[in-house]
């Protein structure tokens, strides 16, 4: 049995998750207007694994007999200065991800809610693998020139990536 405020941090993670969906999702949007075809799918598919994460969290509320509940949300930024501007502020957007599901691993060890910390794990292991990718990607942009097909470069690469393998 979860206690209440230990429901409370994971609704309170689910909604996140759903933010991080919505962000991706509008990023995809307006990647595609922009010709960055390769980014856009890259978004999508990372939309896509956010609403997983999100139904991780609303399946193991059930399953511990407790009923999710599902907040509102504010609208993601619609548009961007640049892919560059954009992927920066995607990696922000996992750094903050990362910092939660870390004091929520933390949170429940101090509970000794061993079963929430064990399934938290799966968390932070993907935390940690999307931190990894983001940085990758931006570490790309120091490599080659935007003015000569830089972005070309980076956009098919992202074509074929999926930031949580
Ligand atoms: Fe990108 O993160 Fe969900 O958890």
């Amino acid at each position: 049995m979860l206690t209440q405020e230990m429901v409370n941090k994971l609704n309170e993670q689910l909604n996140l998750e759903f933010v991080s969906a919505n962000i991706y999702l509008q990023m995809s949007a307006w990647c595609n207007n922009k010709g960055f075809e390769g980014a856009s799918n890259f978004f999508k598919i990372q939309s896509s694994e956010e609403m997983y994460h999100m139904h991780r969290l609303f399946d193991y509320l059930n399953d511990t007999g407790t009923m999710p509940v599902l907040g509102s949300i504010d609208a993601p930024q619609v548009d961007f200065l640049s892919l560059l501007d954009l992927i920066k502020l995607a990696y922000e957007q996992e750094k903050i991800i990362t910092q939660k599901i870390n004091s929520l691993a933390h949170f429940s060890m101090m509970l000794k809610d061993y079963s929430t910390f064990y399934f938290l794990q799966w968390y932070v292991e993907k935390q940690y693998k999307e931190g990894k990718i983001f940085k990758s990607i931006l570490d790309k942009f120091s490599l080659v020139n935007p003015d000569f097909g830089g972005l070309f470069l980076i956009d098919q690469d992202l074509k074929t990536m999926n930031g949580n393998k």
